[in-house]
């Protein structure tokens, strides 16, 4: 078998000659035009956008849609390809939602630990004071890179959630649109080509990258900007086939209310995506402009406003940290039900309170803004906004605790983890307020106490739920168990340590450590800390390892899982483990409710060939 039969083989080869192809392009117009060949700014945004495409291209992600414009058929295929080793189908392109979800959760678990490396590096450096090995502009360049793996890695793990099971909850045969699908994932692959270019030639403004630092910085910008705009491509058109999967394909008897809950979370999400994702990508968009053609949107010498960049900027970037957080809420309200064996509490409230935290999602982005210096009486309105969002998310929390009041509890892994979200998020979610009241967040923005705020959320709201998620349905993937004893250390090591590194950041940063900064003073009296949040960032990394070793172990050598090892109710247990390349034998018809454990006779969906007609 040659290399170049793998896709994404031939796409690397395409975003190659797609990039020096306009590179070499735009250098031709310029001489043309009698200027100097060689201008940085302008030669790298041609070649990073026609890279993109390359590459798209090459992978053959648009290969059916060319056909189908010369009216050549193109029929669906199904399986892994005849004549080659059937692992080589997750290197290219695929249309099975469920191959398309496990080649986003993979690639978003690879980035979310090229993130945290990043981390580890610079957080090791923080852990004395004086500068140990990394110079101050690679300290900047690390952290916004960390920020922004990261950012990747979350979302693409959460493509590989929605796209891997909201087909199966639906008892669908597939998303909606499985070409789309297939495109939607494969435009993040160059996206990350772009992004670690980014750190190559360096950027050092952060993830929020404010001008004037990114209008004047480096070129790594420009690979930022382009990397965002594939990526949030991405987004926008895996949340339209998302929804229309959602509305369009759930099957007899389904209604919105009688759906497993993560389906709701990711109606939420979707909404979001949609909707918002535009801003950033103009923002990013406005910041390359200024730069190559010297348009002064945010310069003030040429009539620009810089504030602009943060309101734009914002008003995605909050809804967008409910993108983050939803769908690990959603997992968390799946999965308690079937350890508590007990109906979970509230299904409605809790359905709508993903919508509500979407809707009052875009009304808060002030909150970033406090010491901007945009108008003083906006500081109010956008306090009250924030405050409010803490309504449905207490609707959470309530639920949750009315759901495993008097269940008849038993603690697995995917359960531990759960349980540690909801703790870590809990001390996210109330270090909230304190930075959304005025007067308490005049003295702490900026500082670390921020840091320590939006890990928490993030990791009580998506690590420890996509972890929950991983060993939840590792069984129905794989078809084996994983190592349980290995499991339970994993969340014995992280979960102290998250309690660690989430409390250490919040008080170094009222003691006066600054965020982004690669240096402290001593006699802040927070080396002490510093030391110990470095500790448990690694007690963290080393957790997580154990974690990887035991997903790749047990594929080999665990015991065979059954069809549905954890008695859980939701459809895509009552099929076999792996899941066959046709999901559902025959259609499922939904006769009950979802999360009915422990009522006796109550039954949620019949396998049996359902009558015509939907809903
Ligand atoms: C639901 C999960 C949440 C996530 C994922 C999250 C995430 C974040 C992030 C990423 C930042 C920092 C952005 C930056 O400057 O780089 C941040 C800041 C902030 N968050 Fe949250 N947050 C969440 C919940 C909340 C809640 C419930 C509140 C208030 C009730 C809140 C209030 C704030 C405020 C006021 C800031 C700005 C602080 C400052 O920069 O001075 N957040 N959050
Ligand atoms: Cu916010």
């Amino acid at each position: 078998m040659s290399l170049l039969s793998l896709g994404i083989v031939r796409g690397l080869i395409g975003q190659l000659v797609g990039t020096a192809g306009g590179m070499a392009l735009t250098m031709l117009i310029r001489l043309m035009l009698g200027l100097p060949a060689w201008k940085e700014e302008p030669v790298w945004v041609v070649g990073l956008i026609l890279g993109g495409i390359g590459f798209l291209i090459g992978v053959g992600a648009v290969s059916d849609w060319f056909k189908w414009m010369k009216g050549i058929e193109t029929p669906l295929h199904h399986g892994p390809p005849a004549d080659k080793p059937a692992w080589t189908r997750y290197f290219g392109v695929d249309y099975n939602h469920k191959v398309i979800g496990i080649q986003y959760a993979v690639t978003g678990l690879v980035m979310l630990i090229i993130g945290g490396s990043f981390a580890v590096i610079f957080r090791t450096e923080l852990a004395r004071s004086g500068l140990q090995f990394l110079t101050a502009n690679q300290f900047n360049s690390f952290l916004g890179m960390h920020g922004w793996a990261a950012l990747f890695g979350i979302f693409i793990s959460i493509g590989g959630m929605a796209n891997y099971l909201v087909p199966l909850m639906l008892g669908a045969e597939d998303m909606a649109f499985p070409r789309l699908n297939a495109f939607a994932y494969w435009l993040n692959v160059p996206a990350i080509v772009m992004l670690l270019g980014a750190v190559y030639f360096g950027w050092d403004a952060g993830w929020t990258v404010y001008p004037p630092l990114s209008t004047k910085g480096p070129v790594g910008f420009q690979f930022l900007f382009y990397a965002v705009f594939f990526l949030g491509m991405s987004s926008i058109l895996g949340s339209l086939n998302l929804l229309v999967t959602i509305f369009r394909m759930r099957p007899p008897g389904m209604s919105l209310f009688r759906m497993p809950i993560f389906c709701w979370a990711i109606v939420a999400t979707s909404l979001i995506q949609l909707t918002a994702t535009q801003l950033i990508g103009m923002s990013f968009l406005m910041l390359s402009v200024e730069r190559v053609l010297g348009m002064g949107f945010f310069d003030p010498a040429k009539g620009g406003t810089p504030i602009l960049f943060q309101h734009l900027f914002w008003f995605y970037s909050h809804p967008a940290v409910y993108v983050w957080v939803l769908p690990g809420l959603g997992i968390i309200s799946e999965i308690l039900p079937v350890f508590s064996r007990k109906p979970l509490f509230g299904y409605r409230w809790i359905a709508l309170s993903s919508v509500a935290i979407a809707l009052v999602g875009f009304l808060v982005w002030g909150h970033h803004m406090f010491v901007s210096g945009y108008s003083d009486y906006l500081r109010v309105p956008f306090m009250i906004s924030t405050m409010l969002v803490a309504v449905p998310t207490g609707v959470k929390f309530f639920s949750w605790l009315g759901t495993i009041w008097g269940g008849k509890i038993s603690f697995p892994t995917p359960m531990l983890f759960v349980l540690g979200a909801i703790s870590v998020f809990l001390i996210g979610g109330l270090s909230g307020p304190i930075l959304a009241t005025v007067p308490t967040d005049l003295h702490l923005h900026d500082s670390y106490f921020v840091v320590g705020h939006f890990h928490a959320t993030i990791f009580g709201g998506f690590v420890f739920p996509f972890f929950a998620a991983i060993y939840y349905w590792y069984p129905k993937i794989t078809g084996r168990m994983y190592d349980e004893r290995l499991g339970k250390l994993h969340f014995w090591i992280m979960t102290p340590g998250f309690w660690l590194q989430s409390i250490g950041q919040m008080s170094v940063g009222v003691m006066g450590m600054r965020r982004r900064i690669a240096d402290y003073d001593p006699a802040l009296g927070i080396e002490p800390g510093h030391i110990l949040i470095t500790i448990a960032g690694f007690a963290i990394a080393f957790s997580i390892l154990l974690m990887i070793y035991n997903l790749f172990h047990s594929a080999d050598v665990g015991e065979l899982a059954g069809a549905n090892p954890w008695r859980s109710r939701s459809p895509e247990w009552q099929i076999p483990s792996p899941v066959p390349e046709h999901s559902y034998a025959s259609p499922i018809t939904v006769v009950g409710e979802p999360y009915d454990y422990g009522l006796a006779g109550s039954t949620y969906i019949r396998m049996a060939p359902a009558s015509a007609g939907h809903d």
